[in-house]
């Protein structure tokens, strides 16, 4: 018996299902879960003259988003989740959550969904392997990961894939736990069927799991989207950008470039997740582990990202949206006028309170459907970085772009970035929490040894890439964003990597280098000269709160912290004093 089958028969017998089903992923086997699935009322067909292939789900109303007050990392020592995880012996775990596994999966079947994390082959592939008594995780995580018969003839004999188990349970919040085991690379999740909660592959182990192997083997695993900037001289490059969830990072990696017809070309590597290793010759390189898109839907639109929208017309499963009597899919921010009936979310009829679609609802659609991806999304070796972005979720405070003075500095500010809490996540919206590097939810370790591996790292890289803060969520007096977004965010991108080539000119402040007057491109932009000011400024006071919000925050860590971001924080009180009165 080869370990993986050894693995999932002690599971069964804990869980008790009814059935076990191994998934080759092929096309047949989809078709055959789609319609098990359509006849339990797991999904349900939308309009396929619109959207052929096209299924709808809902998920239990207290389950539509992910739970961080519920998520845990299991580690011998409390010490090395740190203080920003929620931490739980790996005893407590076993007596107190391993039983609801007990018996769980009772009259149910038990699927064996095994998937590869990067391309086959590649140094940076890794094999998972998830059981789940859910057809709607089989199905997503057949369109998100490389699924199947591929995974199997890559696990072969190995033992070293990542155990994932999963069942929906009763649902019940009281009786909801995702645990992460750190040490022994494994995870469990229980009681909830939304998305990054029970896909396995994608924040657990592509993030939380992948992020302890990183720190052990010298790379990183990163929330955050890889694009390819084509410039009209004809280079390429490759920028990594972290933004906290419902951020703008599926919109930033599928934008369409306003600048096209000069040449500025913007192609997609990935939306949400980027492993990190360096090269032999000192670059960083990157790959999206994941092979589909699990994304925001209200606010998307042709008119904000129709990249998106062709990506998700056909073969995709939408969660938590309207629709119409005709199974029209709907959500708030979609292209021409409300349709005048709706059912909600929820799967009753609309009354006009509160939204029609779920603020959370999401498609999943493979990434090769989506017009904007680059002919390197899938190179085994990666793409090598020229720049990486940290970016937030601020009303004031953090300027439209401002390059770091170096790599230190650099993981400075994305230890520092604080962002507006959004609705990705169980919390309270809008107010600002310390996010660092868009990873507070999903560091499988203490985050101040993460910092210190991020430290590290540029001991490994003779040409590292550039590292800059940004914000497109600027807003003036009235509320209003100061900045259009979406693909005018190109005009950012454009001076980071001519920075990085050395040509575009800057203006230092004490938090980083910003543009220069006229060096950003602002061809064709209609955009008033005083906004402008304002998202290139440094309010002093304002960051003095700032700084004085990042020392209460570092303190957290204690003497775990490392003193160079102490320094760093230092530095910056001092240069905001020096610069008083420009
Ligand atoms: P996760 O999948 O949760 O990790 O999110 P994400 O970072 O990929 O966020 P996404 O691109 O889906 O954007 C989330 C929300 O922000 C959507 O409603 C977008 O319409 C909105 N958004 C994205 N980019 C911009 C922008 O440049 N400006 C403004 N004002 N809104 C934006
Ligand atoms: C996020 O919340 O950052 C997501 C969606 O990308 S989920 O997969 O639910 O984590
Ligand atoms: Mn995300």
């Amino acid at each position: 018996m080869k370990p993986v089958e050894r693995w999932v028969e002690e599971i069964a017998g804990e869980t008790k299902p009814d059935r076990v089903v191994y998934c080759d992923g092929s096309e047949a086997e989809n078709e055959r879960f789609i319609k098990q699935a359509l006849d339990d009322g797991t999904l349900s067909l939308l309009d396929q003259k619109q959207h052929p292939g096209c299924t709808l789900h809902r998920t239990h109303q207290n389950d539509v988003a992910r739970t961080e007050h519920l998520t845990f990392i299991s580690s011998k020592k409390q010490e090395d989740a740190g203080p920003t995880n929620n931490w739980m012996s790996p005893a407590d775990a076993r007596a107190r959550v391993w039983p609801l596994f007990r018996g769980v999966m009772k009259g149910r079947t038990m699927y064996v969904v095994p998937y590869l994390l990067g391309p086959a082959g590649s140094p940076f592939c890794r094999i998972g392997v998830e059981v789940t008594d859910s057809l709607y995780v089989v199905a997503n995580m057949r369109i998100m990961t490389r699924m199947g018969q591929a995974a199997l003839d890559e696990l072969g004999s190995r033992e070293d894939f990542v155990p994932g188990i999963h069942s929906t349970g009763d649902l019940s919040p009281d009786r909801r736990f995702i645990m992460h085991f750190p040490e022994e690379r494994s995870i469990w999740s229980v009681g909830s069927g939304y998305g990054g909660n029970v896909l396995l592959g994608k924040k657990c182990f592509a993030l939380r799991i992948a992020s302890a192997m990183g720190r052990d083997e010298g790379w990183l695993a990163e929330h955050m989207l890889i694009l390819e900037l084509t410039l009209p001289d004809g280079d390429v490059h490759y920028v990594a950008a972290a933004f906290p969830s419902a951020c703008g990072k599926t919109n930033l990696a599928m934008m369409v470039s306003p600048l096209e017809h000069l040449g500025y070309k913007v192609r997609t590597v990935g939306d949400d997740i980027a492993w990190l290793r360096p090269g032999s010759d000192g670059r960083l390189w990157a790959v999206n582990p994941e092979s589909g898109f699990f994304g925001v839907l209200p606010g998307t639109s042709a008119a904000t990202n129709p990249n998106a929208v062709e990506t998700f017309r056909k073969n995709a499963i939408l969660t938590n949206v309207a629709v119409t009597p005709e199974g029209v899919p709907w959500w708030e921010g979609k292209d021409g006028a409300r349709p005048p009936v709706l059912t909600d979310w929820k799967g009753s009829p609309w009354n006009g309170e509160g939204p029609a679609a779920h603020p959370n609802s999401r498609f999943t659609a493979s990434a090769r459907q989506c017009p904007s991806m680059s002919p390197r999304w899938e190179d085994p070796q990666g793409v090598p970085l020229s720049v990486i972005v940290f970016g937030g979720r601020r009303a004031s405070v953090l300027p439209l772009v401002a390059q770091a003075f170096d790599w230190e500095n650099g993981v400075f500010a994305g230890a520092t970035i604080g962002s507006e809490m959004t609705v990705a996540a169980f919390g309270k919206v809008g107010t600002v929490r310390r996010d660092p590097m868009a990873m507070l939810p999903f560091c499988g370790y203490n985050m101040a040894d993460y910092f210190g591996h991020w430290l590290r790292m540029k001991d490994r890289l003779s040409r590292p890439p550039l590292m800059f803060r940004a914000n497109w969520f600027r807003r003036d007096a009235d509320g209003r964003y100061l900045w259009p977004g979406f693909g005018q965010n190109i005009r950012a991108l454009i001076w980071m990597v001519e920075r990085f080539q050395g040509k575009a000119e800057a203006r230092e402040t004490p938090v980083g280098f910003v543009p220069a007057p006229k060096s950003l491109n602002l061809d064709g932009l209609d955009i008033r000269d005083d906004a402008l000011e304002t998202l290139l400024s440094v309010d002093h006071d304002a960051w003095r709160h700032e700084t004085a919000d990042i020392r209460l925050f570092f303190q957290k860590f204690g003497d775990r912290l490392p003193p160079e971001l102490n320094r760093q924080l230092d530095e910056t009180e001092r240069r905001l004093d020096r610069s008083e009165g420009f």
